[in-house]
């Protein structure tokens, strides 16, 4: 009986190796795989996995602004209504930096013309931030290709505080795969998150919330998502004054939490020429009306410091957001962004991603950086792009791959040439 069984499913596995792999082959358009949902279902059952439980719901119109007015110029869209858009992120989800002033120097603390074996040169810059006797440093790591011609385009990574970005390479990974981006050409930069902010809720002690919130936090002061994204930002006033890089091309690149920073830093830095969400999920990427995976509710009590306390009164309460996160993609244009997904990480929603870039589609043609991707999602690892638009779902786990960096190197060799 039992050998019975154990063929059945082993013929079962067969067929559905099969037919996955064809429908890989014969182009099909990427569909949450079955088993996953079943899979996902079962250990997390508050969450919904499945795509005929969606709730149908109606997006709130990128190209309208604030009194129901449509927006059919380049002009009206820069002038008003990415105005009011950048604002409501910044009133409802991400919360906005305080005023206090404070003062920024750098300090190359370490250079070596010789890393990599000779073929980049290593750069360490502390980015010290001061502010009435408080002191917080960003330890920047930049590795720059000695052979290519300068300056350099750069990818600047916003690592998670918890992966090693070892500037001396004895450890190596592919998350930040700093070889092969100098290898073609490119400067690798990074920082890590939590030098500018701990991952952990604090009540806004420590990190730059420390140094720079004065009185009572007001429900739209800045979570630790814009934090980190403020980061982003002084790393980039870093790089500008580096004359080895090429301070016009430098994409921001940020994986999960830190790809729900990327977007956020690329929407209010225009300075950041393309922008990459890896796997950004709910909060960056996927649309939030769907409730697909992890939800508004999920996001503010399991990570109650990421966002603005405004951004709580969306929990449960989708449909009252003034915008759904196509508006936050829209932001990124003219400039360039990638989103990209995986297979197997169906609680950042691929499908809710996919839609939100085709939804914010509206803004890029406008503005003439795109001409347009279908509706219906690209197949398993095939690389979509339309101007400064590009999208991949990669086979796998939720992780940032040297897989997908070498999708984001092909896109910015296009963007860039
Ligand atoms: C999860 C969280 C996601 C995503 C992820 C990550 O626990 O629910 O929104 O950000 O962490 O950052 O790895």
């Amino acid at each position: 009986m039992k050998n019975k069984y154990s063929l059945l499913a082993y013929f079962s596995n067969i067929f559905l190796f099969l037919s996955l792999n064809m429908s890989a082959q014969t182009g099909e358009s990427w569909q949450a795989p079955r088993e996953t949902v079943e899979k996902l279902s079962k250990s997390g059952s508050e969450f919904n996995y499945y795509e005929e439980k969606v709730p149908a719901y109606t997006l709130p119109d990128v190209l309208a602004n604030s009194s129901g007015q449509k927006i059919t110029t380049s002009k009206e869209w820069t002038k008003i209504r990415r105005q009011e858009v950048l604002e409501l992120f910044g009133e409802n989800v991400f919360g906005r930096v305080p005023s206090t002033s404070y003062t920024k120097t750098f300090a190359v603390v370490n250079e070596d013309k010789n890393a990599m074996g000779g073929s980049a040169t290593l750069k360490q810059v502390d980015i010290t931030i001061q502010s009435e006797g408080k002191s917080l440093v960003i330890h920047l790591i930049l590795f720059i290709p000695n052979n290519a011609l300068k300056p350099v385009p750069a990818f600047l990574l916003i690592n998670l505080g918890s992966r090693t970005i070892d500037p001396t390479r004895k450890e190596k990974n592919e998350w930040w795969p700093a070889e092969e981006i100098v290898a073609r050409g490119y400067a690798a930069a990074a920082f890590s998150n939590s030098d500018v902010d701990p991952d952990n809720f604090d009540d806004f002690k420590n990190g730059i919330h420390g140094l720079l919130d004065r009185g009572v936090r007001p429900p739209n002061a800045w979570g630790t998502i814009s934090a980190w994204a403020w980061g982003a930002s002084r790393c980039m006033d870093y790089l500008e004054t580096d004359k080895d890089i090429n301070k016009k091309k430098v994409a921001v690149v940020g994986h999960s939490r830190g790809g729900k920073t990327a977007l956020w830093a690329g929407a209010q830095d225009l300075r950041f020429s393309i922008v990459i969400s890896n796997e950004s999920g709910c909060g960056g990427a996927a649309l939030a009306r769907r409730r697909y995976g992890e939800t508004v509710a999920r996001i503010n009590t399991a990570f109650p410091h990421w966002f603005c306390s405004n951004y709580k009164k969306y929990s449960d309460n989708e449909n009252a957001m003034p915008v759904d996160m196509h508006m936050l993609l829209a932001l990124i244009a003219p400039r360039a962004l990638y989103v990209d997904c995986a297979d197997e990480d169906l609680w950042g929603d691929p499908k809710g991603s996919y839609l939100s870039l085709y939804n914010a589609l509206p803004v890029f043609q406008l503005l003439k950086a795109s001409s347009g991707i279908p509706v219906t999602m690209p197949p398993l690892n095939k690389q979509v792009i339309s101007g400064k638009v590009a999208f991949h779902i990669r086979d796998g786990a939720h992780n940032l791959l040297l897989k997908d960096w070498n999708w984001f190197m092909d896109f910015a060799d296009q963007v860039w040439k």
